[in-house]
C-alpha cells in the first residue's frame, strides 16, 4: 500500500484524530504539571483541589474529550455505510456489555459505600427511645436494599441478555394480571408495615405516661439567631412563665418575675442531663424556626416561634462512658441546630453532658440564677447579696469563632 494510500483511508484518518485529541490532552496535562511543579513552591494547589470550578471545568474537558471520540467514530461510521461496506461497529454488543459492566461497578459502590461510609454513621443510641429509632431504620435499610439490589440486577441482566439479535422476534406480552397483582400488593403490604411501625414508635416517644418515681427533669431551651439559652428549673423543679412582650435587653428571655416559678429558675451555658432519667426539653425560639438536633441522642424537633415543643427522652449512656465505648477521648454530645436558619446557622452548636446524678447535682448547685439583682430593681422585688451578680443569659453567650470559622469569613471577604 502507497503512503498516499494509506493517508486517504478514511479508517486511519479517525484514528489519527482520536491519537492527535490524546496526545493534545496528554501534553496538555504534562505541560500543566511541569507549569504546577515549577510553581509549586509558591502556588499552594490544595485550595484547586477543592473548588468547584476546578471540577466543573474537569467534568467538561471530559465530556469534551468523549464528545471527540463520539464524533470520530461517528465519521468512521458514515464512511463505511457510504464505501457499502456492513457496520464496523455492533453498538447493541456495545451497550449490553456497558449494561453489564455498569451493574458490576455499581454493585461494588454499593458495598464500598455500606462499608466505608457505613464506618461513618453515628455511635449506638444513647437513648431509650433512640434504640427503636435505630431498629425501624435498620429494619427499612434492609428491606429497600434487598429491593433495590434485586431489581437492578434484573434490570441490568435482563438488557444484557436480550441485547437485539437480529435472528430473534421479541415476544409481545401486554398484560398480565396475576403479574399486576404480586406487585402491587406486596410493595403495599410491606409498606404498610413500615408505615405502622413508625406509627407506633412515634406514639411510644411522644406519648408518655409520667413515672411517679422518676419524674422527668423539664428543660427550657430558647433558640435564637444563633444561640441556645438554656433554662433549669431550680429547686421547686417548675420552669417559670415566659412572655415574649417583656423580652428587654436585660431580660432577654422574657422571663414573667410576677410568677413566683421563676425566682429559683437557673441560666447555663452548659446543657448538663443526668443519666438515666427522662428529660423533658421545652423548646422554642425568638426569631426564626430551628431545628433542635441532638443526633447521638436520635432527638429532633424543630423550634418555632410563638409556641413551645416538646421532646421527652432519657439519656442512657454518659459522656464518660460514650468516651469509652467510641474509643475516643474527645468525644462529646452536641446540640446542633438542623434548620438553615441564617447565616450564623453552622456556629450553632452546644456541648451537651451527660452525667451521673451525683455529678449533676453538684454541677447545678453551682450555677447562677437567672433573676439577679439588676432584674429584681426592674420588677421592683426584693434585692439579694449576689456574689455572682450577673446571669449567663443577660451576657452574650454566643460561642466564640474558632480559629477555622475565623479563617472562613476571611476568605469570604476577600
Ligand atoms: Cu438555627
Amino acid at each position: 500500500m502507497s503512503l498516499g494510500k494509506f493517508i486517504n483511508k478514511k479508517t486511519t484518518a479517525c484514528l489519527a484524530v482520536i491519537a492527535t485529541a490524546g496526545a493534545n490532552t496528554s501534553l496538555f496535562a504534562q505541560e500543566a504539571a511541569a507549569g504546577a511543579g515549577a510553581a509549586s513552591k509558591t502556588v499552594d494547589m490544595g485550595p484547586v483541589y477543592k473548588s468547584v470550578l476546578f471540577y466543573t471545568l474537569l467534568f467538561l474537558l471530559l465530556c469534551l474529550f468523549i464528545a471527540i471520540i463520539g464524533k470520530a467514530l461517528r465519521v468512521y461510521e458514515l464512511t463505511r455505510t457510504a464505501q457499502d461496506k456492513p457496520e464496523g461497529i455492533n453498538w447493541n454488543k456495545i451497550n449490553a456489555v456497558l449494561f453489564a459492566l455498569f451493574l458490576i461497578v455499581g454493585l461494588y459502590g454499593v458495598y464500598w459505600e455500606y462499608t466505608v461510609h457505613g464506618n461513618m454513621i453515628l455511635p449506638e443510641a444513647a437513648s431509650e427511645h433512640g434504640v427503636q429509632v435505630d431498629k425501624m431504620f435498620n429494619i427499612t435499610l434492609i428491606i429497600t436494599t434487598i429491593v433495590f439490589i434485586l431489581t437492578h440486577i434484573c434490570l441490568f441482566v435482563f438488557s444484557y441478555l436480550y441485547r437485539h439479535n437480529k435472528n430473534r422476534r421479541a415476544y409481545f406480552y401486554p398484560h398480565n394480571n396475576a403479574l399486576e397483582r404480586v406487585w402491587t400488593i406486596i410493595p403495599a403490604l410491606v409498606l404498610a408495615v413500615l408505615v405502622v411501625m413508625g406509627f407506633i414508635t412515634w406514639r411510644s416517644i411522644f406519648f408518655k405516661i409520667v413515672d411517679p418515681n422518676n419524674k422527668p427533669l423539664s428543660i427550657e431551651v430558647t433558640a435564637q439567631q444563633f444561640a441556645w439559652y438554656l433554662r433549669y428549673p431550680g429547686a421547686d423543679g417548675v420552669v417559670g412563665v415566659k412572655n415574649y412582650k417583656m423580652v428587654t435587653g436585660l431580660n432577654t428571655l422574657g422571663i414573667d418575675f410576677k410568677d413566683k416559678n421563676t425566682h429559683d429558675d437557673q441560666a447555663t451555658e452548659e446543657l448538663v442531663i443526668p443519666v438515666n432519667r427522662p428529660v423533658r426539653m421545652m423548646i422554642n425560639s425568638k426569631d426564626v424556626i430551628h431545628g433542635f438536633y441532638m443526633p447521638h441522642f436520635r432527638v429532633q424537633l424543630l423550634a418555632n416561634p410563638g409556641m413551645v415543643t416538646f421532646f421527652e427522652f432519657t439519656p442512657t449512656v454518659t459522656t464518660v462512658d460514650m468516651q469509652a465505648k467510641t474509643n475516643d477521648p474527645a468525644f462529646k454530645y452536641v446540640l446542633l441546630c438542623s434548620q438553615i436558619c441564617g447565616s450564623g446557622h453552622y456556629n450553632m452548636q452546644r456541648t451537651v453532658r451527660v452525667v451521673t446524678q451525683e455529678e449533676y447535682d453538684e454541677w447545678i448547685a453551682k450555677q447562677p440564677t437567672y433573676i439577679n439583682n439588676d432584674l429584681r430593681k426592674r420588677f421592683n422585688l426584693p434585692l439579694q447579696a449576689e456574689p455572682n451578680a450577673t446571669a449567663p443569659a443577660a451576657t452574650d453567650s454566643i460561642p466564640k469563632d474558632s480559629g477555622a470559622v475565623r479563617k472562613n469569613q476571611l476568605a469570604l471577604l476577600k
